[in-house]
């Protein structure tokens, strides 16, 4: 038996095939009912008991040994009959795969969030489907206000007194900070945000806000400019001056609308700042009192801060995009624009 098991190795080591069906029969030949390794399979039954377990090994491996070199044939002739069939060389390197690179929203967002960040302020995140009470009542909007309307907002359940919507801004995520944490509160929400509206080079039905809100006692008007001062020299260039023009929000007393100064003419007039010197990146304002109340925080104690801009637009000015829709159609051309030399 120790021969037959040897000349089989024999037999096994010279095995060449051309075509998967000589791979076939060759299985067939070792392997089939009547193959040679079955056959000593089947001699075993008549070996002595001493050397049963002897052989019992023996023939185990060859049945490997033989499986593995008739699988290894069938995946070198297959792949060369596949190779011959499509006339391609398989041989041949692969093409490398692009890397892909970050999105201008997501970078911007980032700088942004950075800045806040080396100021002090923590970062939250909150859902994206909201209700009414967190989007709209717990910052002072009035029940008729128009963003609480179909044609503004879009509404996921309806018909009760807490509906379910997609959130407009990321003023939430702010009224559950002041839900839940202690203060002070110094904190900058970063998030996508939704409305009602027609798609065109300057808005759009899906978009991203940074929101910051900072409450402490003795919070002045003076602290917010500073802020905003600081933020728009690290965003935009150490020269950059600010100036602001009184606003209206529900949610805050006084709103202003900020403008830096136009960094591609340094403030002579050109036409991305439609020749005024001026670009508008966010607004903000003094936390309305009805705000900070419904939250649960005495506003004759406390007082706040808080601003809101929308990052596609900080965006648009960094890289003087003139249209916003650019940063939805992921059109590669477009992205690679901003992919650093490491990425692609
Ligand atoms: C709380 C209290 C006050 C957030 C603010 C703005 C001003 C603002 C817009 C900029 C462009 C939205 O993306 S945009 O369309 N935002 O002008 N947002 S103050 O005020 C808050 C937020 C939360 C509790």
């Amino acid at each position: 038996m120790k021969q037959a098991i040897e000349q089989v190795y024999r037999e096994l080591e010279q095995l060449k095939c051309k075509t998967l069906k000589d791979v076939e029969d060759a299985r067939i030949r070792f392997l089939g009912k009547k193959g040679s390794v079955t056959a000593l399979m089947e001699q075993f039954r008549s070996v002595a008991p001493e050397l049963k377990r002897e052989f019992g090994q023996k023939l185990n491996e060859l049945k490997k040994a033989a499986t593995a070199k008739i699988e290894e044939l069938k995946d070198n002739v297959g792949a060369a009959e596949t190779q011959q069939a499509s006339g391609e060389d398989l041989t041949m390197p692969g093409d490398a795969m692009e890397l892909g690179s970050r999105h201008p929203v997501s970078i911007v967002r980032q700088e942004i969030v950075d800045i806040f960040r080396k100021f002090g302020y923590d970062v939250a995140e909150g859902p994206e489907i909201e209700d009414d009470y967190h989007v709209f009542e717990a910052l002072n909007f009035p029940p008729n206000h128009p963003a609480r309307e179909m044609q503004d907002t879009f509404f996921v359940s309806t018909g009760h007194l807490n509906p379910l919507l997609l959130r407009t801004h990321t003023s939430s995520v702010q009224v559950r900070t002041m839900e839940k944490e202690k203060l002070p509160i110094r904190v900058v929400c970063p998030g996508r945000v939704f409305r009602n509206e027609a798609i065109s080079a300057r808005a759009h039905c899906i978009f991203h806000q940074v929101e910051g809100l900072y409450i402490d006692k003795n919070v002045t008007f003076a602290d917010l400019k500073q802020a905003i001062l600081l933020f728009a020299r690290e965003m935009f260039g150490a020269d950059t001056e600010i100036r602001m023009r009184p606003s209206y929000f529900p949610f805050t007393e006084p709103s202003a609308e900020v403008d830096v100064s136009c960094n591609i003419c340094k403030g002579k007039g050109c036409n991305i700042c439609k020749g005024t010197g001026w670009l508008e990146i966010m607004g903000c304002g003094m936390v309305d009192p009805n705000v900070l109340r419904a939250s649960g925080i005495d506003p004759d104690v406390y007082s706040g801060f808080a601003f809101g801009m929308g990052v596609e637009r900080i965006a648009m000015l960094k890289w003087q995009v003139n249209d916003l829709r650019h940063y939805f159609e992921n059109d590669m051309r477009f992205l690679h624009e901003f992919a650093t030399a490491t990425e692609v």
